[in-house]
């Protein structure tokens, strides 16, 4: 079994739904009496916050899953979604991107997805004497409810809108503590490194990441496949009801924790390319050393440097000035940084492979679409 779809085809399919769903945003504007320069502005932000540049890992990577579990069940006709449907939902997953407006206000950020941030750009009302600038905030829960509109708009007679709901409100619970607990570093006193370790580091990336990048669209595919799933289970078992109900939460958790793993992972290579990558290249520049983040680099560097270095480590990291960064970046490479980073994320990869392993067992449809993912990340290099 694989996962034999025309990526490029069903990436066309993708894009040709967003400018309807802008369309439907901008419909209901003029009905509040906004004047077109206001309507202007929401078209700009979301083209220049949701669809340009990106690279559709969450949509996509939902559309493949709900496919590949579509197509591989028999009967696929006691689906509730369509395939037009699940378009729809792939790009809301792409409009959760909103969180990062607000991101790179925190962060300090300059370029994004190769363009300026947002907050950076010259405000489409006075392109001449203003910037976005802290207007980006608000911008940031205006695509979060556009998010919810076109859901609303779409799906609200679905018997399982109000769990697709809790997905996305899940979602962006946990992305917003991971985004406070990532945050807190930066109001930390500069040197202090005794919260930098790996758990504080997972925990966090579990919170923004995970749960931002794999959870949701995971749950979603497997939410809007699942009655037919049962249905192809039940042929074929004859376990009791509780043996089934208990099998099916052992799996939940399973996928779970593949998915809190694939966010680490994910994360980590982010950290790395914003120390390591080529900003060109990257689309975005790193500002993690700068903002005192407690990001992987630093939590694996402390364990590897001597006295010295710690001490030079502690007097430069978290400060905003170019001397102090690459003092930071030469001890990262005495101590052989890039090279603990590409053991790493072999070995993260294994351990992941291994989960998939055991998940094959009870399901094989899950296990591959994990895998497809896990490959998708795995020496991504932006
Ligand atoms: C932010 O992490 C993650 C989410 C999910 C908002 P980050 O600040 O390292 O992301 P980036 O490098 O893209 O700014
Ligand atoms: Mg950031
Ligand atoms: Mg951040
Ligand atoms: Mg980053």
């Amino acid at each position: 079994m694989n996962l034999s779809f025309n990526f490029e085809e069903e990436r066309d399919q993708f894009l040709k739904v967003y400018p309807m769903l802008k369309q439907d945003i901008l419909n209901e504007l003029p009905k509040m009496k906004l004047p077109n320069n206001v309507i202007n502005y929401i078209s700009s932000l979301l083209n220049s916050s949701v669809l340009i540049g990106g690279k559709m890992t969450r949509g996509l990577g939902f559309i493949n899953s709900f496919n590949f579990l579509f197509s591989n069940n028999i009967n696929n006709n006691n689906l509730e979604i369509t395939k037009f449907e699940g378009r729809i939902i792939g790009w809301c997953l792409e409009f959760l991107s909103f969180f990062l407006v607000t991101d790179d206000i925190i962060d300090n950020g300059l370029t994004r997805r190769g363009e300026l941030c947002w907050y950076l750009n010259p405000s489409p009302f006075n392109p001449t004497e203003n910037k976005v600038g802290m207007l980006a905030i608000n911008d940031s829960v205006l695509i979060e409810s556009f998010l919810f509109l076109i859901l609303k708009k779409y799906l609200k007679e679905k018997s399982m809108y109000v769990e697709i709901l809790e997905i996305f409100q899940e979602c962006i619970y946990h992305t917003a503590i991971g985004q406070l607990f990532d945050a807190s570093y930066f109001h930390q006193k500069r040197g202090d490194f005794t919260n930098f370790n790996y758990e504080n580091y997972s925990q966090i990336c579990i919170n923004k990441t995970s749960y931002y990048m794999f959870i949701p669209s995971i749950k979603l595919a497997i939410l809007l496949t699942k009655n037919k799933m049962k249905i192809e289970n039940n042929d074929t078992n004859k376990k009791t009801i509780k043996e089934e109900e208990e099998e099916e939460e052992e799996e939940e958790e399973l996928v779970k924790s593949i998915c809190f793993d694939l966010g680490v992972m994910f994360q980590a290579k982010d950290d790395y390319l914003d120390c390591f990558g080529d900003p060109i290249f990257v689309g975005k520049t790193g500002t993690d050393i700068q903002e005192n983040k407690c990001c992987w680099l630093i939590c694996k560097a402390i364990t590897l440097v001597d006295d010295n270095q710690l001490n030079q480590l502690k007097q430069n990291y978290g400060i905003n000035n170019d001397l102090s960064v690459s003092k930071v970046k030469s001890i990262y490479n005495e101590i052989n940084l890039p090279d603990h980073y590409q053991k790493y994320e072999n070995e993260q990869f294994n351990l992941i492979s291994e989960k998939l392993q055991k998940l094959s067992e009870t399901s094989i449809q899950k296990s591959e679409i994990l895998l497809f993912l896990l490959k998708k990340i795995f020496k991504r290099n932006k």
